[in-house]
C-alpha cells in the first residue's frame, strides 16, 4: 500500500525579534544533529522542497515556483543564521516548504502515514500579530496573513523566555487567541507555545549548563514560572478541548558542542553566538554550534507526537516538580 501524503500548514506567530526566523532556520540542523527531544530511533528527515512539489507538481519549472517558496529561500535563511547575523526580516509573508519522513521506527499510529508535506509561514514582525497597531505592513499582507492563520492546522507562537513583561504584544497575543477561539471556521488543531532563548537561563552554569537544560523537570519549572506571569494564558486555556496546546523551551543558539556551555559569546557585544577566533566565514559560528529542540514544534505540529520536553496544561498545572519525583 502506498502511504498517504499528509499536507499541513503551520503558522509562526510572535512579536518581532522573538526568534521565529531563527527557530525555522535552525530546525533542519537540529534534526541532522539529533538535537530534538524525540527518540533517536524515530530518525525524522526534514528536507526542503519547492512550492510546486508541496502542491504535488513535479516540474521544477512550474509557474508556482515563480511565486517564491523555493528550496533556495530556506537555504538563504539558514545561511544568514549560520553566518552569525539574524535572518533578514522579510517584507512580506515568507513561505517555506518541507517534506518530513520518518525513516526509523515510527510509533504504530504513524506507521501507515507520511510523507508529511509542510508549509511553514514566517511572517515579518510587523504582521505576526494581525492587530498590531504599529504594523507597517501593507493592508493586503496583513489580510493575507489573517487568512492563512485561519487556514493553518497548527500555530507555533514564539515568545522570548526572558522578556515577559513587554506590554503591547501581550495585549496582541490575548486578542489573537480570542480571535482563534471565536472563529468558527478556523482549522487549528494544535498550538505550540515555544519559549525561545532558553540557553540564556544557564549562562552562569558554564559546562554544567547543558546537563541542566536536558532535564525536562528544569524546563517544566522554567515554563511554569513564565506562565504564572502571563495574562494571556487564560485565553489559551479557553482553546483547550478544541485545540491541543503544548509548551516547550528551546534555543536556536543552543549549547556549544563538547564544552556544553550556553552558546553566547561572553566577550562579544550584545548577544552573539560563540565564534572561533581566527576562523573566517560561517564556520567560525557553526563549528561548535548545536541548537536545542528547535525542530520539536514543527515535528509535534506535523506528527501529533509528544516527547519529554513538550508539556500540556495538565503538566503545567500539576504537582510541583519536586513532589513528582
Ligand atoms: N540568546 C539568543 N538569542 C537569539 C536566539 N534566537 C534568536 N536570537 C536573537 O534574537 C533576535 C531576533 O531573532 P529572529 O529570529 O530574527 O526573530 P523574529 O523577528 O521573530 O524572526 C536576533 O538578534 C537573534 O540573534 C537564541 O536562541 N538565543
Ligand atoms: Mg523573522
Amino acid at each position: 500500500m502506498t502511504p498517504m501524503t499528509d499536507t499541513l500548514t503551520i503558522c509562526l506567530v510572535g512579536p518581532r525579534g522573538s526568534g521565529k526566523s531563527s527557530l525555522l532556520a535552525t530546525a533542519t540542523d537540529c534534526i541532522v544533529q539529533n538535537a530534538h527531544g524525540y527518540p533517536a530511533e524515530l530518525r525524522p528527515m526534514l528536507q526542503t522542497i519547492s512550492r510546486a512539489a508541496f502542491h504535488g507538481f513535479d516540474s521544477s519549472a512550474s509557474k508556482l515556483d515563480l511565486l517564491g517558496g523555493q528550496v533556495d529561500d530556506y537555504q538563504k535563511l539558514r545561511r544568514d543564521f549560520a553566518a552569525g547575523g539574524a535572518p533578514t526580516e522579510p517584507t512580506r509573508l515568507n513561505e517555506y516548504f518541507f517534506r518530513l519522513t520518518l525513516i526509523g521506527e515510527a510509533p504504530p499510529a504513524l506507521r501507515e502515514r507520511g510523507p508529511f508535506l509542510l508549509r511553514v509561514i514566517d511572517a515579518a514582525g510587523a504582521v505576526a500579530f494581525p492587530d498590531d497597531v504599529a504594523a507597517e505592513a501593507p493592508y493586503e499582507v496583513r489580510e493575507d496573513f489573517a487568512g492563512k492563520l485561519q487556514s493553518a492546522e497548527a500555530i507555533v507562537i514564539v515568545l522570548p523566555l526572558a522578556r515577559f513583561e513587554d506590554s503591547l504584544w501581550v495585549a496582541n497575543l490575548a486578542r489573537l487567541l480570542e480571535r482563534l477561539a471565536l472563529a468558527p471556521d478556523n482549522r487549528a488543531r494544535r498550538v505550540v507555545v515555544a519559549f525561545s532563548q532558553y540557553e540564556r537561563l544557564f549562562v552562569r552554569l558554564g559546562p554544567s549548563a547543558f546537563t541542566y537544560a536536558c532535564d525536562p523537570a528544569v524546563a517544566l519549572h522554567a515554563l511554569r514560572r513564565s506562565l504564572q506571569a502571563a495574562p494571556w494564558s487564560d485565553a489559551l486555556r479557553a482553546l483547550e478541548g478544541r485545540v491541543a496546546v503544548r509548551f516547550i523551551a528551546l534555543s536556536a543558539f543552543g549549547f556549544v558542542k563538547t564544552f556544553q556551555n550556553p552558546n553566547i559569546d561572553p566577550h562579544g557585544g550584545g548577544e552573539r553566538r560563540f565564534r572561533r577566533k581566527g576562523v573566517a566565514g560561517p564556520r567560525a559560528f557553526t563549528e561548535f554550534w548545536r541548537p536545542f529542540l528547535t525542530a520539536d514544534p514543527l515535528l509535534y505540529a506535523a506528527l501529533d507526537l509528544d516527547n519529554a520536553f513538550l508539556f500540556g496544561f495538565d503538566q503545567i498545572d500539576g504537582a510541583p516538580v519536586s513532589e513528582r519525583m
